[in-house]
């Protein structure tokens, strides 16, 4: 029998904010999205569990919050996207090492296969699980909630029950108990629309999908979806967590300290980056065999010059001779000065097997 865990990152932007600026964990946080239309044009991305209390949620839209948080302190941050996947990948590296299968779904989101590790066996499931959460924690001090279940439906509705900063086990015993009462729309898939549908017929529980007429169902739904409810509502659905594979490309960017175009002023740089993205290919076994250099110009445009090396690099000294002539080819033809450059190996080899690599060098 399968074990699924399913971790999902408390609220994610909000929490990588307050871990960047503990001081203000006890207000209201609100991350948002500007839309550059207005002061205050743009929609909220997520909200700390405060500002929730006073019915701040994602998607709604930045004014709206300001005002259900207007006699407060609050703190209303733009998305720093880059953060959150700096973030996010330091976190997941950590969670995958926990799986026997590991499928990373969203920024803040994984399924784990845990069947082997655990044996079968659910109390050692939530050990493991107790044991990754802890690893997350001590390591960057930030709270997730898992659920662990039988499937991937089981274990996300487990999640959903528990957040934040929670576990819980749904046991294929326990589904009548602890699945079958809740609102049908608790169902992955499940949104507004159906939900009403179902209503309709008298579907309120998800313990209801089964007692109801599946031929009234196939009527509404088709057979396909009416199928995936009856089996989900049973942690039957079969579907697999599918292995994710590791990111295909490193990059490193620069804000330059004064704009130029002098190669000599942004030689130092170009070191720079070479050194970091070597220590990244490094630090994440990898070579790679595409270098990519990236210049953003003072009015923002950006332009680029790649090129294959003739076998796979990692080394700072490889990386910045095939990088240099790019850069002195984007000086050569750029219209304006840079203001900000990136570094980006592609073409990704992992060296796991180091000896397949004896062929490359
Ligand atoms: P949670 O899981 O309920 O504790 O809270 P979050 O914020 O982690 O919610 P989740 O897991 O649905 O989404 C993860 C992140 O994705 C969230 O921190 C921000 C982003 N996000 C979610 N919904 C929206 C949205 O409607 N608009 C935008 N721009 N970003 C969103
Ligand atoms: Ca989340
Ligand atoms: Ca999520």
């Amino acid at each position: 029998m399968s074990i699924i865990a399913c971790v999902d990152l408390d609220y994610f932007y909000a929490q990588c904010e307050e871990i960047l600026n503990p001081s203000i964990k006890d207000k209201p946080v609100v991350v948002c999205i500007y839309s550059g239309r207005g002061k205050e044009g743009g929609a909220v991305a997520t909200a700390n569990y405060i500002a929730r209390k006073y019915g701040v949620k994602s998607g709604i839209p930045i004014k709206t919050a300001k005002n259900l948080l207007k006699d407060v302190e609050a703190y209303f941050i733009p998305a720093n996207l880059d953060l959150y996947e700096k973030f996010s990948q330091e976190v997941m590296n950590i969670v995958k090492k926990y799986a026997d299968v590991f499928e990373q779904v969203s920024v803040d989101e994984a399924y784990l296969d845990i069947t082997k590790q655990s044996n079968s066996d659910y109390k050692k499931a939530l050990e493991i699980m107790l044991r990754m959460k802890e690893e997350i924690f001590q390591k960057h001090k930030l709270t997730c909630t898992v659920g662990i279940g039988p499937s991937k439906v089981i274990a996300k509705i487990a999640t959903d029950l528990k957040k934040p900063n929670g576990i819980e086990v749904i046991t294929p015993e326990e589904i009548p108990l602890k699945v079958w009462p809740l609102s049908v729309d608790s169902l992955p898939g499940i949104g507004p629309r159906s939900k009403k549908r179902l209503e309709n017929i008298g579907v309120k529980t998800i313990g209801d999908i089964l007692n109801a007429d599946f031929m009234k169902l196939v009527s509404i739904f088709g057979k396909k979806i009416s199928t995936y409810f009856v089996l989900a509502a049973q942690g039957k659905e079969t579907e697999q967590v599918k292995e994710t594979y590791e990111v295909k490309q490193f990059s490193r960017m620069v804000t330059l300290k004064n704009n130029t175009l002098q190669f000599n002023e942004i030689k130092p740089y170009l070191e720079q980056l070479s050194k970091e993205l070597s220590e990244t290919l490094k630090s994440n076994n990898y070579f790679a065999k595409g270098i990519s250099v990236m210049a953003v110009l003072d009015d923002l445009n950006i332009i680029s010059k790649s090129k294959l090396a003739d076998k796979p690099i990692n080394s700072e000294k490889d990386i910045y001779k095939i990088a240099e002539p790019l850069l002195l080819d984007l000086i050569k033809r750029s219209p304006r000065m840079f203001r900000r450059l990136a570094l980006r190996a592609y073409d990704l080899i992992s060296y796991e097997g180091i000896e397949s690599l004896e062929r490359f060098v």
